[in-house]
């Protein structure tokens, strides 16, 4: 049979979780560890595609590999990031399905480099020609500048995406594609100031340094009028002209990058007073630290902003006129727990814990329903569902991120303190909500946790924040007069970033908080998965040392744990591993079935039937749904397209002979 045995080989373990006997936790690590020993990086839940970070380049992304993944049925071939891009693009070209890719996993996991393997398998397998090339070389070349000012070096991931990023691509009716849009996520924009130990800023500071001339050098530390002379060690400027910036462009944003780093080595001395009134250089303690405090504000505002405005720019170049279909593809920052969890943690885990949530409700709820649906008999599995967390955090009354917005609302005197002292008030009974309390609170949880900290209980894991910085990160406030004097700048981009510097538009409406645009995006985000076909890409980690060949066991399954992958098969066994409606079924099978070919006339489901018990398929083997037949193993299915795979080949070696009866 030409249907590729590593589904099922014994030496590099199952191809598809479904097929594994017996199914336990243990042999399910030890499937994934035998594949990773054999360079088999990439396993299937029915649909879903695990894929290990294998932290080396693998042969497998080849041209001649795109060509053997193209146009084939998902379990043909070895399991491949390939053949699920192929199937969503198959779908999304044939029926005319909008696509999500959604891809989760732990920082460092290689969710963005499965978005690039998706993206350019994309590229290689539709249209070609001068304008779709063009467009498919602005899509792919939008990764690397994004890149390069939104990730950095973290402890977890040397190239660690700092935003989350949701990219429709859009396609016209042939399935080319037209152009793209993207949107952003709140950016980790205290990375500008303030680094933790071992971790890097944004990659673009340093490729300015490293692509700047010593004379360019010299004179961004003395002067803010800069000049840069660029070297070709700087890719970012060349990706961002493909993309379709303009040369001034590509200047004016590098020389904003470089304001930024300017504004980190402005120092305040004390000793200054001027006029009676404290300068930018400043005259005390107190003083000094509200300079700084100010400064760093207006680096971190300056940076999102152009941050924002880059990716605006980008839709401007890509975004098509017209669209009939698009794939949307998700990759955003993974599940983090750092020594020092802050606001930014609690955005970006709360992030993955509605990606989870999304998972949980499409895959085990929808696949359950189904089988309601169809009627058919279901045994019920038992899956943790995170709503309950989901809910402790975006509540509208009592949420974490409500009670924040309420504190940064209040008047009065308003602190991280003041703000956990609520929380501990609202939270302490809630089974996913630890805190020490405090001292009027009659809830006493933890006594362990260390003060101004709360722990939540995520479904990856515990995770302790430090409620310092909160109230001041959700306010997201710049002092007025820094945004007027930027909006006075003679830079025009610089102005263009400010516009609420401009005296002549005084809006004294207050600015949603930070915590509020975030939700609001993530709930829009959601809405708009909801309405698209979900393919999955799970990625794990192997190991905590970004390391190739090592596999820790216990990191791969608390991660196979929390990613709720045993469910997910079990799910997926005590059910019927693939389903297709009546119609297209008998339509793709008729052939093997003297009765039904070529034309059945009766109902499909009728005519699928009479096909089944024709090909001996045992009967324990399918079930017949109200609208699908649904087929317990992928072996029978293997089975059923070898067949098939024969009698074209007998039907095409019969039509040669016809033809050459007649010549
Ligand atoms: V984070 O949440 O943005 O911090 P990601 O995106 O999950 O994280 P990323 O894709 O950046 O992780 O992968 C981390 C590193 O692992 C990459 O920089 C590569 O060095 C390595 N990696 C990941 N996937 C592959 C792969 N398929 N082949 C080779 C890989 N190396
Ligand atoms: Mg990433």
């Amino acid at each position: 049979m030409e249907v590729k045995t590593s589904l099922l080989d014994n030496m590099i373990g199952v191809g598809d979780m479904v097929l594994l006997e017996p199914l336990n936790e243990d042999s399910f690590i030890e499937n994934l560890r035998k594949r990773f020993d054999h360079n088999e990086i990439y396993t299937y839940i029915g649909s879903v595609v695990i894929s290990m970070n294998p932290y080396r380049s693998l042969p497998i992304f080849t041209p001649e590999k795109v060509e053997e993944y193209r146009n084939r049925n998902f379990y043909e071939l070895s399991p491949h990031i390939y053949a699920l891009a192929d199937e969503a693009y198959r779908s999304l070209r044939d029926q005319d399905k909008d696509q999500c890719i959604l891809i989760t996993g732990e920082s460092g996991a290689g969710k963005t480099e499965a978005s690039k393997l998706v993206m350019s398998y994309v590229a290689a397998v539709c249209g070609k020609g001068q304008e779709v090339n063009k467009v498919k070389e602005q899509l792919l070349q939008s990764n690397p500048v994004l890149e390069a000012f939104g990730n950095a070096k973290t402890v977890r991931n040397d190239n660690s995406s700092r935003f989350g990023k949701y990219m429709d691509i859009e396609f016209d009716f042939k399935g080319d594609p037209l152009g793209g849009v993207i949107s952003n996520y709140l950016l980790e924009k205290s990375r500008v100031c303030k680094q933790p130990r071992g971790e890097r800023n944004f990659h673009i500071f340093y490729q300015l340094l490293s692509g700047a001339s010593g004379d360019t050098l010299s004179k961004l530390y003395t002067q803010l009028s800069l000049t840069l002379h660029l070297t070709p060690v700087l890719i970012t400027p060349n990706a961002m002209q493909i993309v379709g910036f303009m040369e001034d462009e590509v200047q004016s944003v590098l020389e904003l990058v470089a304001a930024v780093l300017k504004l980190g080595n402005i120092e305040f001395k004390p000793e200054s007073r001027v006029n009676g009134f404290d300068e930018s250089r400043v005259k005390d303690k107190n003083g000094e630290t509200i300079a700084y405090y100010a400064r760093d504000a207006l680096a971190k505002n300056l940076y999102s902003r152009l941050f924002s405005w880059l990716v605006t720019r980008i839709n401007e170049s890509i975004k098509a006129k017209t669209r009939h279909k698009v794939m949307g593809v998700l990759d955003i920052y993974g599940f983090e727990i750092f020594e020092d969890n802050s606001f930014e943690q609690f955005i970006i885990n709360y992030c993955n814990e509605k990606l989870q949530q999304i998972f949980i409700e499409l895959t085990l709820r929808e696949e359950q329903e189904e089988y309601v649906r169809e009627g058919i008999e279901w045994t019920n599995i038992e899956y943790f569902n995170n709503a309950v967390i989901c809910d402790l955090i975006e509540n509208n009354q009592n949420g974490i991120l409500a009670m924040l917005d309420e504190e940064c609302l209040r008047p009065g005197t308003v602190t991280d303190d003041t703000f956990l002292d609520k929380l501990n008030t609202i939270c302490a009974e809630h089974q996913h909500f630890e805190s020490r309390l405090s001292k009027n609170s009659k809830f006493l949880t933890d006594h362990s946790l260390p003060h101004s900290c709360f722990r939540i209980q995520h479904y990856a894991g515990k995770v302790l924040y430090r409620v310092e910085g909160f109230v001041d990160k959700n306010n997201d406030l710049l002092y007025r007069d820094l945004s007027q004097a930027m909006y006075k700048a003679t830079h025009s981009l610089m102005r263009q970033l400010f516009p609420e510097g401009n005296p002549a538009k005084v809006n004294l409406k207050r600015p949603p908080t930070a915590g509020f645009q975030f939700k609001a995006s993530v709930g829009g985000l959601m809405r708009n998965l909801q309405t698209k076909n979900p393919n999955y890409i799970r990625c794990i980690k192997p190991n905590d040392k970004k390391a190739s060949h090592i596999f820790t066991d216990s990191l791969v399954c608390h991660q196979v744990r929390y990613l709720g992958l045993m469910e997910n098969v079990r799910v997926r066994r005590a059910g019927y591993a693939f389903r297709q409606p009546y119609e297209p079924c008998l339509e793709r099978y008729k052939m093997l079935c003297r009765q039904t070919w070529p034309h059945w006339r009766g109902p499909a489901r009728d005519g699928v039937e009479v096909l089944l018990i024709d090909c001996s398929v045992p009967a324990e083997e399918f079930a017949y749904g109200r609208s699908k037949i649904f087929i317990r193993n992928p072996r029978t299915l293997f089975t059923l397209e070898e067949r098939r795979r024969a009698c074209l080949q007998d039907l095409a070696t019969l039509i040669q002979k016809i033809y050459r009866g007649w010549k």
